[in-house]
């Protein structure tokens, strides 16, 4: 079978969308750190819908890590599906914005060169929560971060996105060229706040007069929504048959999407309104919102849901009981926390939040979400709980998805085998909890780990009994019947 690439799309079926710009006269605007699946579901298609209005805004996308993304999109050049499903039915389109890839640990001197090309005024960020480098539960720079230790020793090589920025700054403010816009993508509360923070940090420990022009550089918030699973080998076979040429990665997505911007560009940026990204002055509402209803809700059924054996969260969510403990998650103990948003349907976002979780076309892991927790569940949940606990109401919902958490981050499932726990402190929580078994002992080992409870939440007596209790009901009856006593409340 024939690849796809600039060569082929002519051959396509009529019905699949494709670039309608010329690809040829696309200049790259922006260099993206860690494109993944999200960010090709994501800014890369926004991009997509605007780029014909301006040429010079095209996509480097940086891998950080793997050679994949690249291998598979070089030989395509750079072209790739979007496959947009739901029950209903599916809608393809080639996506064309990203006209390079790039490998930062195979050549970090490539990467420098494309973010310190005057060319580029746009450097926009998807690393994960744990890329940041920083400490979640205060947002500021891990100054003990081996990763963070090695860019300190080798600026002109970093690892990390924060080393990349900064040299690349730093590049920049020796040639006179003025600093790019960082635009964090992250799930992460005030992610422009949280990127400025560590960058601003890092610079400072390499040298004051560096610290003092990233301390200038814009690096709006953003909120960034849209569920995009893995790829899996399925989706590549389905998506060849249905456009009649081989694509090495798809991505594969939901209709929803939705991208909410503080509008603070020096450079300038793309006609992004045009493609429907809201401009505000302020993101700080529509992230809280999206973080404690969408993303703990996520993480919340994806704990639970593995531990009963649900691989997909529509799976998750048919369990007896998961919908129920969901939707009053979400409208008895979320929602009385959030912020005013003048004019916005609540009820209205929550019940397309449970149709988003329900839609049977998308099979979206458990186990994907469930990945890192120690660096998502302190935005996701915990400061929910906070606020709760501040409030003097309950939030037994919440502490349920925590415990869930707590159960399987120890990394023995319910039948008694190992689950492959993806997260920066797998091996310190196993290695702390799997030799205990009372309740008491696994809450207290879990909540020393102040980095993500915080002290406050340590010390909290009633949050701990709380978690325990919870605990014990779950060691000792099982995921699924604790669902189920949520099914009738
Ligand atoms: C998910 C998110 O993997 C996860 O942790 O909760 O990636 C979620 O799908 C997106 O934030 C949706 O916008």
């Amino acid at each position: 079978m024939m690849r796809l690439s600039n060569q082929t799309l002519a051959q396509l079926p009529g019905a699949i969308t494709r670039p309608g710009y010329d690809r040829a006269e696309v200049k790259i605007g922006i260099v993206h750190l860690g494109i993944g699946a999200f960010h090709r579901a994501h800014q890369a298609v926004f991009t997509d819908d605007v780029l014909a209005r301006d040429l010079s805004w095209g996509i480097c996308g940086v891998s950080l890590r793997s050679a994949e993304t690249r291998d598979a999109l070089t030989p395509q050049g750079g072209l790739y599906t979007l496959k947009v499903q739901d029950g209903q039915g599916a809608h393809l389109r080639v996506i064309g914005s990203v006209v390079e890839t790039l490998v930062a640990p195979e050549n970090p001197q490539a990467v420098l060169a494309r973010m310190s090309d005057p060319a580029t005024r746009i450097v926009s960020l998807t690393v994960t929560e744990k890329g940041y480098c920083h400490n979640p539960a205060t947002g500021t720079l891990d100054e003990n971060h081996p990763d963070i230790l090695h860019d300190l020793q080798n600026p002109a090589a970093p690892k990390t996105a924060v080393g990349f920025i900064v040299e690349a700054l730093a590049r920049r403010q020796a040639a006179g060229v003025p600093a790019f816009t960082l635009l964090s993508c992250d799930n992460l509360p005030s992610n422009g706040h949280v990127l400025k923070r560590v960058v601003t940090r890092f610079a400072e420990m390499r040298d004051p007069g560096l610290a003092a022009f990233v301390a200038g550089v814009a690096s709006p918030s953003t909120m960034i929504d849209r569920i995009v699973p893995a790829t899996t080998d399925a989706d590549r076979t389905a998506v060849a048959a249905a456009i009649g040429v081989e694509d090495a990665w798809p991505v594969v997505t939901e209709p929803f999407r939705q991208w909410v911007v503080e509008d603070d560009f020096p450079l300038g940026r793309p006609a992004w309104e045009a493609a429907g990204v809201v401009f505000v002055e302020d993101v700080s509402a529509f992230e809280t919102m999206k973080l404690r209803l969408l993303n703990g809700s996520h993480s919340t059924l994806a704990y639970l849901g593995f531990l009963a054996g649900a691989q997909t969260v529509a799976e998750a969510m048919a369990l007896p009981g998961m919908e129920e403990l969901i939707e009053g998650l979400m409208r008895e103990e979320v929602s009385p926390t959030l912020p005013a948003l003048a004019g916005f349907d609540l009820p209205a976002y929550r019940r397309a939040l449970i149709e988003r979780f329900k839609n049977p076309a998308l099979r979206h892991r458990t186990w994907q979400i469930a990945m890192d927790g120690s660096q998502k569940l302190p935005q996701r949940l915990l400061a929910t709980i906070r606020d709760r606990i501040a409030a003097g109401a309950p939030c037994d919902r919440l502490v349920l998805g925590v415990t869930a958490w707590m159960r399987y981050a120890r990394g023995v499932d319910e039948t008694g085998k190992p689950i492959d726990v993806r997260d920066p402190l797998a091996a310190r929580i196993a290695a702390a909890t799997q030799p205990l078994d009372d309740p008491d002992k696994i809450v207290a080992a879990f909540l020393g780990l102040t980095e993500v409870f915080g002290e406050d939440l340590r010390a909290d007596a009633h949050f701990r009994a709380r978690l325990v209790d919870t605990l014990l009901r779950l060691l000792s009856d099982g995921s699924v019947a604790v669902l189920q006593t949520w099914r009738d409340r």
